[in-house]
């Protein structure tokens, strides 16, 4: 891709005038899919953030029945959300697993109530059990911190039709922040990537289904992190949709001294500058915020209003 082209999520005005006059078109990427939704790839997609946890490092306890999350989700939705993202257990670092039980029984109540919504449903686990049940109950999406290293975890997606976000992790929440090292994190964590991108699939998993995250915050240091969110187009070259999550992460705490519930700024601050390295799926816990942002970035880009975009039906289940 020319350097150009990563500042510019959508095709606009600017990128054809850069374009050579004897250059071969670049070819358009696939379509990414991802159960009953699927998504042109220059669509940049808000996934909004539903913890169901008690103790996620945000919005822990949050909600005390199914039904107050089940409001939140559908708020979600009409302030533009592309994606819901549904996480039972929280990786905060430092965090002790939870029960496969407890995940299910946090889940399920709310998944299934949500399961006709218009949006993508994601389910944020690492067990191939939670993984089954989530999609036999409605779930379009596995977004697995491990990258499926759960044995099981690559059988249970490839015997679906759901999207998969395979994400970069060094150790396990309970360690990872212990003296992160790398050599070179940007290279090592692309070339986790791939390796991940090629077990799955080997599994069975096609590859218009995949999307890659770098893991901000998952056994990195501020280095580390910015190092990757600076380099994002190297992980954007191996060819799928990326995802970046960084919203109210402590790297956003480092860079401007505010507690975790005053880096709205900082976190719009990231989603944008990511979106304009080639990040396609922004997971956030302040969608309308976002969304706002998005809209206002998209249309400086084209140098003109944008049309609102809307978002693709869902094929029926
Ligand atoms: N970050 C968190 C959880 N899941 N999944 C992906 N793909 N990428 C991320 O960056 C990511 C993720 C951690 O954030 P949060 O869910 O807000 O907190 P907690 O893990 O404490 O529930």
């Amino acid at each position: 891709m020319a350097p150009a082209a990563l500042h510019c999520a959508r095709p606009c005005l600017s990128n054809e005038n850069m374009q050579e006059p004897d250059q071969p078109p670049e070819p358009r990427p696939a379509a990414w899919r991802c159960g009953r939704f699927s998504y042109a790839p220059e669509r940049v997609l808000v996934m909004g953030i539903l913890n169901l946890t008690p103790d996620s490092f945000s919005d822990g306890g949050r909600f005390q029945r199914p039904a107050e999350a089940i409001i939140a989700a559908r708020a979600m939705i009409d302030d533009g959300a592309d994606i819901l993202d549904l996480g039972a257990e929280s990786t905060r670092p430092g965090a002790t697993p939870t029960s496969e039980a407890e995940e299910l029984d946090r889940l399920l109540p709310v998944l299934e109530a949500l399961r006709d919504v218009s949006v993508a449903l994601s389910v944020d686990t690492r067990r191939p059990a939670v993984m089954r049940a989530a999609l036999a109950a409605g779930a379009d999406l596995i977004n697995d911190i491990e990258a499926l290293a759960a044995p099981g975890a690559i059988a249970a997606v490839a015997d679906s039709d759901c999207g998969l976000c395979l994400m970069h992790m060094r150790g396990s929440p309970l360690t990872m922040q212990r003296e992160p090292a790398y050599r070179e994190v940007v290279g090592e964590v692309a070339d986790f990537l791939q390796s991940r991108l090629g077990q799955a699939r080997a599994g069975g998993i096609a590859d218009e289904r995949i999307m890659l995250d770098p893991g901000i915050g998952f056994g990195k240091d501020l280095g580390h992190n910015l190092a990757l969110l600076h380099s994002l187009d190297r992980i954007v070259a191996l060819g799928r949709p990326v995802l970046v999550g960084a919203s109210r992460k402590s790297m956003l705490g480092e860079l401007t001294g505010r507690a975790v519930d005053e880096r709205l700024a900082a976190s719009i601050a990231v989603a944008l500058a990511a979106a304009a390295r080639g990040a396609r799926v922004l997971r956030v816990h302040d969608v309308r915020e976002t969304v706002d942002a998005l809209r206002v970035w998209d249309a400086i880009e084209a140098g003109r209003p944008v049309a609102i975009q809307r978002r693709p039906a869902a094929r029926s289940r």
